[in-house]
């Protein structure tokens, strides 16, 4: 299916005069309204495959039909998002779920689509058919090197994969741990998958990165291996200067101060990349922004103030992704949603009055400090970043477009009811 630029122009002028009302009404609130829109159309927010198919992170899945059925419509269905909300260029790929038969016919699909390949992922969490050795017990932990070396060779894949596509680094996320005290000895598992995971560090080209996400629990529950920022960080910071650790907003202890985490790792340089999603209890994997929205407002706020700090670019310097996927919403619905909390929560954050905030701290004004962050995060900034959208040449509103122009019912056409996308 495509959707043609006139049908998206058909649809603005519909809402444009609407628009323009609400965003003229907005202009007294915003001081440099150029800035804020130039900072708005760079942010991009990668795609992660699995988050294209219904239930894709969790136990049962219940398609909700036209779901892609191969890499090529992963792409496709990436493309159609990009279309309208001018803010998802990317897609960031797992192996083995998205093995690339042909690379140089992916890759230029997706430049057509005008789409790159964001973080490639590896996958040592999961038995392939045909894998000689188990991770039952682990992967760059485990006790054995055979099966260490095996999990490094599929990471060593990866990267040669990402290679092909012209994806510049690559996520390592570990389940490894145990599930029980006396399983596992720490400070050797520890040591192992250090490394295994500099073996990695070895292959990776020089301009590349890795990251390294961290997660408290699940599947093990007693111990993980890389289990929280400072695990994560150690590994990075003993690894080399090409590695990070990532944040994943579900991958924290209930009520982790993840603003703060994102602070300090910013601090030392470390921080390397973000999984967005949102959760009531642990990884849910929920709509980003749809249960603690004013979370990611101050998660936001920090990450601005700490890449402003240290002259990085908002838009290229962190790998954004998002990593989500649940049941009951169609998925590129659930995607246009969350692409939108992310570009409300960060024009928010940029409308934080960092001089005033920075005084009210100097002098204890707690009040004052609350009061500048709420002001910032109770503007209502839709209109803003509606205005970047059209300027950029995608929908004013991505979610009415998407059913307007009916693209999920095209897509079960060309697929099917009865497809489920390919992966875990
Ligand atoms: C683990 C995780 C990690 C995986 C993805 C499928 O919970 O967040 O990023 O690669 O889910
Ligand atoms: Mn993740
Ligand atoms: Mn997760």
């Amino acid at each position: 299916m495509n959707v043609e630029k006139y049908k998206i122009e058909e649809l603005n002028e519909v809402t444009i005069k609407v628009h323009q009302r609400k965003f003229t009404a907005l202009l007294d609130e915003i001081r440099d309204v150029d800035s804020v829109l130039k900072k708005l159309l760079d942010f991009n927010i990668a795609i992660p495959s699995w988050a294209l198919g219904t239930g894709r992170t969790r136990f049962a899945r219940f398609a909700g039909g036209g779901e892609p059925r191969s890499l090529e419509e992963k792409i496709e269905d990436i493309g159609l998002l990009h279309k309208l909300n001018q803010s998802s260029g990317a897609i960031s790929l797992h192996i083995p779920w998205d093995i690339p038969k042909s690379p140089n016919d992916i890759r230029s699909l997706a430049a057509m689509h005008g789409i790159r390949f964001d973080a490639m992922n590896s996958n040592t969490f999961q038995d392939q058919p045909g894998q000689k050795h188990s991770y039952k017990f682990g992967s760059m932990q485990h006790v054995q090197s055979e099966v260490r070396k095996q999990a490094v060779d599929h990471n060593i894949d990866v990267i040669n994969y990402g290679i092909e596509l012209g994806s510049k680094s690559i996520t390592v996320w570990l389940s490894d741990g145990s599930c029980f005290p006396g399983q596992l000895n720490f400070r050797r598992a520890f040591e192992n998958t250090l490394e295994s995971l500099s073996e990695v560090y070895k292959h990776l080209p020089s301009d590349w990165k890795m990251f390294v996400e961290y997660k408290a629990f699940e599947p093990n529950f007693y111990s993980t291996t890389v289990g929280d920022w400072g695990q994560s960080l150690l590994y990075a910071s003993k690894l080399g200067e090409k590695a990070y650790t990532l944040v994943d907003l579900g991958h924290h202890l209930p009520n982790a101060n993840i603003e703060q985490i994102v602070a300090l790792l910013l601090m030392e340089g470390k921080l390397g990349g973000f999984h967005f999603n949102d959760s009531k209890y642990g990884d849910d994997d929920l709509t980003v922004g749809s249960v603690k929205p004013y979370q990611l407002f101050l998660i936001f706020n920090e990450l601005i103030d700490g890449m402003d700090a240290r002259g990085m670019s908002h838009s290229t310097d962190l790998g954004w992704m998002i990593d989500a996927s649940h049941n009951v919403k169609d998925p590129l619905e659930d995607l246009i949603q969350s692409v939108e909390a992310i570009m409300i929560a960060y024009a928010q954050a940029l409308l934080v009055d960092r001089e005033q905030l920075r005084k009210a701290q100097e002098q204890n004004d707690t009040v004052m400090g609350q009061e500048i962050l709420q002001k910032a995060f109770r503007t209502d900034v839709r209109p803003l970043v509606a205005e970047a959208r059209l300027l950029s040449g995608g929908t004013l509103n991505p979610l009415q477009a998407f059913r307007t122009l009916k693209i999920r019912e095209n897509l079960i056409k060309e697929r099917g009811l009865k497809t489920i996308s390919t992966g875990l």
